[in-house]
């Protein structure tokens, strides 16, 4: 540390950029491609080895899209649109990470990308208006803006069951999966956790280890992805029409085309109550034959009406009776407790098929709790199960834990963590009062996870690449939200959350998964495209509910 306080270089010097950019992910790597065209310096630092960001720690057996990769790919390039060819109609982890390296490569991204690099630490200097940003290298830089790219699920969270480092054996987490891969043949294997990650990797493990034993706390509803090969067929017409369909998915609520080819884009817009039982089933049938997430978007009122909402939970409910055979591990397996879709709808290849296989087991955690992590296995009320190796699928500090892990101060000291010790307050989810020229990409208070995140990252960078072209032109150095803004725009995020089922279910929106943590809607229900209007209008209105300081001059509301 020097005499200021500021945490130094190794040679002693911050090293100087317009911006630093946080997160080598695909929002990072977006922010510094369209900065560039500003002519702004910008360096990204990512505590990885790799681009990729979610795609480059996610690589568990089984790691996959559930939005089809025609969708879950930039747009604001139309040769890189036409000329990558996606393999498989839901992509796979390694195809998604080769394709943010083509991304990387194409663009020329890697000379402004340090990796094995974590920030610590970003504390705004309010006489110089610039952001210090520390290293866990050491290093220190200097920015006039500072780019949160860090992710929304990037903080692995290991469950607080006693004894867990005691367990002699191998455990892994499918959010930091070994890179060389795991090897489980011939070896019996305890799985914890049954969500997105735990459906997609259960089935790939259950043909490779000797046994499987998978620990449910928590039943999830899970719709079958009908993943394929691309074909010409599909690819085509995508490719012909990318930028009206790209156009329309910006208007969409979750920024998706279920059915590019139908005229209300796989929406049916009607009320599971206002149709007769056998076409409320015959919707839901196709919806299952086709797969995917569009399965929620069978009738408009699954998320909002407890009524419409029951109908398609017992679909669900139907279909893993049919599918497991034993009665007792399907009831099992049926959950019963929370409205589809208010946790994450997860989307599988074979998942209530697995528990039908001989070497599967599955363990009921609400009638055998766990009782501690041995160093063998896993001890239940029931019994000590024995093992190989533990592979925890228990999930991420989500939304907030990247961002709270950092020491984030801005003005007046104020601390990031102390200021959402009872939940996010972000401005559009985009800036929080307190920390000027900080950004967040998808953060807490937009539609993000609830969304196709590479759409709803475009999104933020397109208009914080517009705010900050603005600037330029009109001499401003700082923009910070108003404290009033931040305040309505929670209360209007909490209120679009509290108009659904969501609020019902202890999910990781809720920040129910972690402990201590407290239960907030994270994310805004109101839709990618009435976001994105709210977000231009403010724009227009001169960056309404922010304030804009010009150079030298003490800061002064806009208008
Ligand atoms: O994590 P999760 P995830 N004892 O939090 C259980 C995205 N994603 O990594 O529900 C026993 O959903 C926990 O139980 P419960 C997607 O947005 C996308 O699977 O808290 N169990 C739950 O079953 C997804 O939603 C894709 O009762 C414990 C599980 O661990 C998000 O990432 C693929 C426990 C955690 O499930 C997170 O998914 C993968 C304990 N102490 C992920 N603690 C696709 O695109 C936790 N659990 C397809």
């Amino acid at each position: 540390m020097s005499g200021t306080g500021i945490p130094q270089t190794r040679d002693g010097r911050a090293a100087s950029y317009d911006v630093i950019i946080v997160g080598a992910g695909f929002g990072g790597m977006y922010m510094l491609h369209r900065l560039r065209s500003l002519g702004l310096s910008a360096r990204i630092l990512d505590a990885a080895t790799g681009v990729g960001g979610t795609w480059y720690w996610n690589r568990y057996p089984g790691a996959r899209c559930d939005v089809e990769s025609m969708q879950y790919s930039f747009s604001f390039s139309k040769e890189l649109q036409q000329e990558w060819s996606w393999s498989e109609r839901f992509a796979g982890q390694p195809e998604i990470l080769a394709y943010a390296n083509h991304v990387a490569d194409r663009f020329d991204l890697r000379r402004d990308i340090q990796l094995e690099t974590r920030v610590t630490a970003a504390h705004y200097d309010e006489k110089a208006r610039r952001w210090t940003i520390s290293t866990d290298r050491g290093e220190t830089f200097s920015a006039q803006f500072c780019v949160m790219a860090t992710g929304c699920l990037s903080t692995a969270k290991l469950p607080e069951i006693e004894g867990r480092d005691s367990y002699r054996g191998a455990t892994y987490h499918t959010g930091y999966w070994p890179h060389e891969g795991v090897d489980f043949t011939g070896l019996s294997v305890g799985v914890i956790g049954t969500g997105s990650s735990a459906i997609q990797a259960i089935p790939v493990m259950a043909e490779q280890a000797a046994h499987l034993t998978i620990f449910q706390r928590t039943p999830n509803y899970s719709i079958p992805s009908r993943n394929g090969p691309m074909t010409p067929d599909y690819e085509g017409p995508w490719k012909s029409d990318y930028d009206r369909r790209r156009a329309k998915a910006r208007t969409m609520r979750t920024g998706i085309l279920y059915d590019a080819s139908d005229a209300n884009f796989g929406i049916n817009d009607i009320s599971a109550m206002a149709v007769s039982d056998e076409e409320r089933r015959r919707v839901y049938e196709q919806r299952w034959a086709t797969g995917g997430t569009s399965f929620m978007a069978a009738f408009n009122d699954l998320i909002t009406n407890q009524e419409s909402n029951d109908t398609a939970s017992e679909f669900v409910r139907s279909k893993i009776r049919e599918i497991v055979r034993d009665p007792v591990t399907a009831e099992i397996l049926c959950p019963k407790d929370y409205p589809i879709g208010t946790k994450r709808i997860c989307v599988d290849t074979d998942y209530f098929e697995t528990y039908n296989r001989p070497n599967v087991t599955l363990v009921d955690l609400k009638a055998t709790p766990i009782e501690a992590i041995t160093p063998k296995g896993v001890r239940t009320s029931a019994g000590e199960y024995a093992f190989d190796a533990i592979v925890y699928a228990t999930g991420f500090d989500a939304m907030t834990g990247t961002l709270m892990n950092i020491d984030i101060r801005g003005r007046d000291g104020m601390a990031l963590r102390e200021k959402w010790a009872a939940g996010p307050q972000t401005y559009l989810g985009l800036m929080v009062a307190g920390l000027p020229n900080l950004f967040m990409i998808t953060g807490p208070g937009s539609p993000s996870v609830l969304s196709n995140m590479i759409l709803s990252i475009e999104q933020h960078v397109d208009w914080l690449i517009d705010a900050l072209a603005h600037m330029r032109a009109s001499g401003l150095e700082t923009i910070e939200p108003t404290p009033d803004s931040e305040v309505s725009w929670g209360e209007h995020v909490n209120e679009a959350g509290h108009r659904t089922l969501y609020v019902k279910a202890a999910s990781w929106y809720m920040g129910a998964n972690v402990e201590g943590k407290p239960r907030v809607f994270m994310p805004y229900i109101g839709g990618v495209g009435t976001y994105r209007q709210e977000c231009d209008e403010v724009a227009a209105k001169g960056y309404e509910g922010f304030v804009l300081a010009p150079r030298d001059a003490p800061a002064v509301a806009a208008e």
